[in-house]
Order: C-alpha cells, then sequence, then structure tokens
C-alpha cells in the first residue's frame, strides 16, 4: 500500500517489478497525482478537507482525516497477511498515515511492515516543517515497535550522477528485492520453516527490526553475510547482541557446512545474538547462488533520528 506521492509511485515500480500474489492499493489525498498510479485499488481520502489537492504538508490535518476514514481503511486491509506499508516521509500524507495505519493493523491479524523513505538532508535543513513531519511519524513507528525499514535518501548520494527519477526506481529495485525476499522466506514451506506465524512470535521477542538481504556465490559466505549486514541501502545501527531471524535459500547444492559458516559469521557480527532463529529452503536444482533474508531486532530506539540530525561539523569526542 502506497501512502502519499513517494510511497504510491514506489508501490507502482514494485508491481511493474513483479509480485506474484500481491494486491497493489495507494492512498492519497491528491487526487491527481492518485489517478497517475498504476495499481488495483485507489482511495482518495479526506475529499471534504482537501479537496483531492493534496495536504500541503499538513500532517495533522490528515490525521483528522485518516480517524474519520479508520474503519473504511482498516477493513480494506485487515483481509490480507501480510501488508507493506510505504511512504516518503516529509510530507503530510504519508508521514500521517504510515505511523497511524501501522498502529490500527495490530488489531488485525494481518502483519505491517512500515516502509519509509528519509528525504535528503537538504531537505530537511531547509524545511522546518518537514523536519516535524519526519521525526513525528519516526516517534510513533519506533514506539510501536515490530518491523521498520527506513530508507535513507542520503545513502543515495551514491548514484548522484543518475538523474533523479532513476535514482529513485534503482532504490525502488532494490526495496523489491527486499519485499520479495520476506514474502518469499515465509510464503513457501521449506526445510527448516519460517512461516508468517514464526517471524510474529519472532517480532514479539526481538522489539524494533530491520530486513536485510544479501545474495552471494554459494562459495562466499562471509561475503554474503558482510553485504546483508554492512552493504546496505538501509538505515539501521545494529546494537550489541540483537534477535535475528535468519534464513538461507540455496539449490541442492547448498552444504551443511555452508549453513555452518553462515551462522557462524552472522553470530560474529552481531557478537553472539541474544536470540537467533534459523531457517532454509533447499530449491530442487543446483544454484550457484545463495540468499541471506534476515530479520534484526533490537535496534536501538531514535535509531532512524541520528539518521535525521542536521549537517553540522562533527562532534568532539567528549575527553
Ligand atoms: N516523488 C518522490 N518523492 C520521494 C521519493 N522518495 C522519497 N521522496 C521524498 O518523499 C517525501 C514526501 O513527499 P510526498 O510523497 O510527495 O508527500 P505526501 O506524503 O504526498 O504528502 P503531501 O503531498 O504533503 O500531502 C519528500 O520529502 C520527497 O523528497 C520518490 O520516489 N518519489
Ligand atoms: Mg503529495
Amino acid at each position: 500500500m502506497g501512502l502519499g506521492g513517494a510511497g504510491s509511485e514506489a508501490v507502482e515500480d514494485l508491481v511493474t517489478l513483479g509480485l506474484p500474489g500481491a494486491r497493489a492499493l495507494a492512498v492519497n489525498t491528491d487526487a491527481m497525482q492518485l489517478r497517475r498510479i498504476g495499481v488495483d485499488d485507489r482511495i482518495l481520502l479526506g475529499q471534504r478537507e482537501f479537496a483531492g489537492r493534496g495536504s500541503g504538508g499538513d500532517r495533522a490535518a490528515v490525521l483528522r482525516a485518516a480517524e474519520e476514514s479508520r474503519e473504511e481503511l482498516v477493513r480494506r486491509l485487515g483481509e490480507f497477511e501480510l501488508v507493506f506499508l510505504l511512504a516518503g516521509l516529509g510530507g503530510g500524507t504519508g508521514s500521517a498515515l504510515l505511523p497511524f495505519l501501522s498502529r490500527e493493523l495490530r488489531g488485525t491479524s494481518a502483519l505491517p511492515v512500515p516502509i519509509v523513505f528519509l528525504p535528503f538532508r537538504l531537505e530537511l535543513d531547509a524545511n522546518s516543517a518537514a523536519r516535524e513531519n519526519v521525526e513525528g511519524a519516526v516517534d510513533e513507528l519506533e514506539e510501536l515497535g515490530g518491523m521498520l525499514l527506513a530508507l535513507a535518501n542520503e545513502k543515495l548520494r551514491r548514484f548522484e550522477s543518475l538523474p533523479i527519477h532513476r535514482v529513485f526506481r534503482a532504490r525502488n529495485a532494490y526495496l523489491h528485492g527486499l519485499v520479495s525476499s520476506l514474502v518469499d522466506m515465509v510464503g513457501h514451506p521449506s526445510q527448516l520453516n519460517v512461516d508468517l506465524a514464526s517471524l510474529k512470535t519472532h517480532l514479539r521477542h526481538a522489539g524494533l527490526s530491520t530486513l536485510v538481504i544479501g545474495e552471494q556465490h554459494v562459495s562466499e559466505p562471509a561475503r554474503l553475510v558482510h553485504q546483508a549486514l554492512a552493504d546496505s541501502l538501509l538505515d539501521f545501527r545494529l546494537p550489541e547482541h540483537p534477535s535475528a531471524l535468519v534464513h538461507l535459500d540455496g539449490g541442492s547444492n547448498l552444504t551443511l557446512q555452508t549453513l555452518e559458516e553462515v551462522l557462524r559469521e552472522v553470530r560474529e557480527r552481531l557478537h553472539e545474538p541474544e536470540r537467533l532463529v534459523f531457517g532454509t529452503r533447499i530449491r530442487p536444482e543446483v544454484r550457484e547462488v545463495v540468499r541471506l533474508t534476515a530479520v534484526v531486532g533490537g535496534l536501538r530506539p531514535r535509531t532512524v533520528r541520528e539518521a535525521l540530525r542536521p549537517a553540522g561539523p562533527p562532534a568532539v569526542p567528549a575527553r
């Protein structure tokens, strides 16, 4: 479900890249933007307040509109098992709806997976209203716990010579990998099974959690784990001893030795996790590539907020 302009565009990209079995929805206060988005279902919110012209960054007004449409929104989402909620924070619509719906879904059998795009630091330094919208949303999401995938636009600077729409598209392709990995992990029975119920149980113990993925040649377990935990567009800081749910997806050539090496590497990098749940899916055919999907929990509160601190000279370390 895409919330607001950026979230809806991202959902459209995900659909284009392919998510079999998924249903795509978009919610916006901006009718023109909503019409352009190619998804299964569109919901125009707050017609009375905004007359279909967008919220103009008014997070509080969007929250009031959401309260009025609470029943309809929850009814539309309650039938799903896993609900990815996407929004760019900074504007009014996405930053209001994302924590609102994440909280509302808690009362249903659906598992909400909030995915947020943090604006470029440049935007935040120039616009204090945008900063307040981001901080308000992030505070609420951190307080809710569960999953939180935060993609910081600042990390997209590695593509800074590309046109901006291509940069967002590259980020959405990366996001597509994350979303499909999670769906794959819980959606298919496997040898050492990780299903939606075990993910929910894990999240109850793990606190605020992010999702990471890696994909490497089967002979490179150390690189695989490094890629998942260190080389990510996601914004998070790993705490000491986090809980982790780790899943390996590979071919018939995946050996017990490789599994053990991956687990040893995960343990080391996470400084002996407090709790480690492990699953694998072995495909019938030989595969050169193995994929690691991990839900890493115990993220320190305010982790995301740290990414939002105004740019400035580096702090002088205390003596
Ligand atoms: N258009 C677009 N904006 C993005 C994208 N990724 C991040 N953003 C940022 O997303 C933030 C929110 O913008 P919008 O999605 O337009 O805001 P909105 O939720 O529709 O809220 P209002 O328009 O204020 O009602 C901005 O800070 C953008 O910089 C993207 O892929 N596309
Ligand atoms: Mg908008």
